[in-house]
């Protein structure tokens, strides 16, 4: 997979060398590029943003440098060759774990974290006409820029590559992830030692017996999710527990 990113803080994203997502790139399972919008900015300040129309706080980001910077990283691909643009912004839709899985299908991603304001709406227009574009929001609450957001989507897309995680089946039974678990958050987890400060560990994860430990996970999941997001069990489907409740 191809990522570029346009930033005016390319330091902001070094840990994309560490890590994960760093082995991804030097084992050539992803080609991160990294990209100074004020390389299209082309006054004497190398001006990126201006003040709103229509007065208010704060500034917008021009469009020029954008456009400049698109047409570049773009160049002629055409057709299903063109990126997917990934827009961050706490005014977009929600970033889930099934947008991750869909974008890590994707062969070319583009992001385009802005300060300030946001983007000029015209480039999202002008590059929705001729892209998938998506602009996407990781929560409700509102950072500085969308550096941030673009390390939080990248890792999240990065670990679903094929050959990337370790071992294939750790992100099957991920929160959020399709499968037994479906819409339940993961339950806790142990290892050794068997005693530690006095405190033991569950009997059944001591017992072999593999149809008592599903069960026990499930439980665990099922009071976990109650307590910490109770939403997302008042949104799943009944029919889908009970399901899943006698496959075990
Ligand atoms: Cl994608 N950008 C910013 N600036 N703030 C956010 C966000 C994105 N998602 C949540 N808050």
């Amino acid at each position: 997979m191809r990522l570029d990113i346009v930033t005016i803080f390319p330091e902001y994203l070094e840990p994309l060398n560490v890590s994960l997502v760093g082995k991804a790139r030097t084992r050539g399972q992803l080609d991160v590029r990294i990209h100074d919008l004020r390389d299209w900015a082309h006054d004497k300040h190398n001006t990126v943003d201006d003040t709103p129309y229509g007065g208010g706080p704060g500034m917008v980001m021009k469009p020029e440098p954008w456009g400049e910077a698109l047409d570049s990283v773009i160049g002629s691909a055409e057709g299903d060759d063109r990126p997917v643009i990934v827009v961050p912004t706490p005014s977009g839709r929600p970033f889930t774990q099934q947008l991750a899985v869909e974008l890590s299908a994707k062969p070319w991603l583009v992001f385009t974290p802005a300060r300030y304001e946001g983007i000029d709406r015209r480039v999202i227009e002008e590059y929705g006409d001729r892209c998938d574009v998506r602009e996407l929001s990781i929560g409700d609450y509102v950072l500085a820029g969308g550096e941030a957001p673009v390390l939080v989507m990248v890792e999240a897309i990065a670990r679903l590559l094929p050959g990337v995680l370790g071992n294939a089946a750790s992100h099957q039974d991920d929160s959020f992830a399709p499968g037994a678990m479906a819409d339940l958050l993961e339950g806790p987890v142990y290892t050794k030692p068997p005693e530690w400060r006095g405190r033991g560990i569950p009997d059944v994860l001591l017992s072999g017996h593999h149809g008592k430990i599903a069960r026990w996970r499930r439980d665990e999941a099922f009071r976990r999710t109650d307590l910490n997001r109770p939403d997302l069990i008042e949104r799943a489907d009944p029919a889908a527990f009970d399901k899943k409740d006698r496959e075990i």
